[in-house]
């Protein structure tokens, strides 16, 4: 009898360490909570955004004097518009060798700056003189012109607006046949925190993509909302080069929807990457 009691006290001790260690279980449960309210902290929100870094698949060659301002991959080829007074180009250029199958120099006054393809059409800003240009995607001739308020810096379009970047904080939609403004986001991170220096864009499946100008930052927008979702780091890029000599910052984002790969290049950069993008 004695020894069944021993055992039913045994038994009853492993039930009691079962309960408690179940009750710290139900502890260990409230801290995700806790965790919630710390991270809707506007200090530490952006620790929520999504960090990635590209991966290099492949790399070109690209023309070191090319001052990149816009670039876009369309049907196996590439397009890049590039700055600076007196030498900016709108070239349809062969990816393989980095050489342009069509040229197109602008005049003197005008200082290239972004380009996107929309209908059928290629549109390129320029920097300060309020004027973009038109022309046909097949012989590069300029087919129109039209004005905006701000400075020219990106462009991309969503498939209903042309959406421009002018160094500020902000994404303006345009009307692409009135060319009046529809709407104005202001782009900042999970933290509020607004982030200036908006520069190349592509829109890429329902998010805007931007350099940021002077980072080896590229953001990924969400165009509702203005909220930086997802950031990419393409620093290691700039150890990829062939001649580090001239290059300037990272400035252009293509992107192959064939592949799910980007392509990414900078100003007066020797090389352009194929890559693809890795979470951290
Ligand atoms: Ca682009």
């Amino acid at each position: 009898m004695i020894k069944i009691n021993k055992l039913i006290q045994i038994f009853i001790l492993i039930f009691l360490m079962i309960s408690l260690s179940s009750c710290s279980k139900t502890d260990i449960n409230f801290k995700p909570a806790v965790k919630t309210n710390i991270s809707e902290n506007p200090v530490n929100g952006d620790k929520q955004t999504k960090k990635y870094f590209p991966k290099i698949l492949k790399k070109f060659p690209h023309n070191p004097s090319s001052y990149t301002q816009g670039l876009i991959f369309h049907n196996g080829d590439l397009y890049e518009g590039t700055g600076q007074y007196g030498s900016s180009k709108l070239m349809k250029i062969n990816l393989k060798t980095g050489y342009p199958l069509k040229s197109l120099d602008l005049l003197p006054v005008y200082f290239g700056e972004g380009i996107t393809i929309f209908n059928n059409k290629i549109y390129q800003l320029t920097w300060q003189s309020n004027k973009g240009f038109i022309y046909d995607i097949n012989s590069l001739k300029k087919i129109g012109e039209f004005t905006y308020p701000t400075e020219g810096w990106g462009i991309t379009n969503d498939s209903t607006s042309l959406i421009v970047s002018d160094g500020s904080n902000f994404l303006n939609f345009y009307d692409p046949i009135n060319f009046s403004v529809i709407k104005t986001i202001m782009v900042v991170r999970k933290d509020d925190t607004p982030v200036y220096n908006l520069n190349e864009l592509e829109f890429i499946n329902g998010m805007v993509f931007a350099n940021v100008y002077m980072t080896n930052e590229i953001i990924v927008i969400n165009p509702n909302t203005g909220v930086i979702e997802a950031s990419i780091d393409v620093s290691e890029l700039r150890y990829h080069l062939d001649d580090i000599a001239d290059a300037e910052v990272a400035n252009g984002i293509a992107y192959n929807d064939k592949t799910n790969t980007y392509f990414l290049t900078g100003k007066y950069w020797s090389n352009l990457f194929e890559v693809k993008l890795i979470e951290e």
